[in-house]
């Protein structure tokens, strides 16, 4: 495999999704720091280099770029037991990906962004506006999460896959956003098995 090097910022969970995925798969990554807090991915040599959409995580592949987390943990893990060989369980991995990102990372994960890195004292009104709607929509996504675990090993079929990352990233730091994680049993016995793994590596990993 040619050279892989993550740009991120390292409490992204997003990013986190490449790590965890690389670790499991005994795969080398270098890393790369932007402090987005700071609008270091917004820069015009950002913009023009790493990712014209302006943020992170981009797996660099050699010289080419690759933004969205889940398109670098698919990248990372083709031809792996990380994806299902079955075709309809493959499509369901898919499934559970396109919820994680639409449904779930933009309520769970954003809380988490907004009240323990950029504190609820300098949230925007609008942003202040949301946060009861993004509180409302996050719990139902972890209420069908944990619902969808229950009497499963895994999100998809009998093996761990992209789909377990995916949700995994935010779903285990999800108290940061104020979400009670003891109101989800399967999830968190799922969190259990998922940090038992082999070669498991966690988000605060040293660098
Ligand atoms: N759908 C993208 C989301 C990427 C994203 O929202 N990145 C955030 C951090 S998790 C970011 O770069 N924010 C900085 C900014 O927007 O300036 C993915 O899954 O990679």
């Amino acid at each position: 495999m040619e050279a892989l090097v993550l740009h991120e910022y390292a409490d992204s969970g997003n990013c986190y999704k490449i790590r965890l995925a690389a670790a499991l798969l005994g795969l080398g990554l270098e890393r790369r720091q932007y402090d987005i807090l700071k609008g270091e991915t917004r820069t015009l040599e950002f913009l023009a280099q790493v990712n014209a959409n302006g943020r992170i995580p981009v797996l660099q592949v050699g010289g080419r770029m690759l933004p969205e987390s889940n398109a670098a943990i698919w990248y990372l893990a083709e031809g792996s037991d990380l994806i299902p060989g079955d075709r309809f369980l493959r499509a369901d991995m898919l499934r559970w990906m396109f919820f994680e990102q639409y449904s779930h990372e933009p309520n769970v994960a954003t809380l988490r962004f907004w009240l323990l890195f950029v504190g609820e004292e300098n949230l925007t009104v609008a942003q202040r506006g949301q946060i009861a709607g993004k509180r409302a929509a996050g719990e139902a996504a972890l209420r069908l999460t944990d619902e969808h675990l229950q009497g499963r090993t895994w999100m998809v079929g009998d093996a761990v896959s992209l789909a377990d990352i995916a949700l995994f990233a935010y779903t285990h730091v999800a108290d940061g956003g104020g979400f009670v994680l003891g109101d989800y049993p399967s999830i968190q016995q799922w969190i259990e098995r998922i940090e038992a793994l082999p070669r498991f590596e966690a988000m605060n990993a040293p660098r």
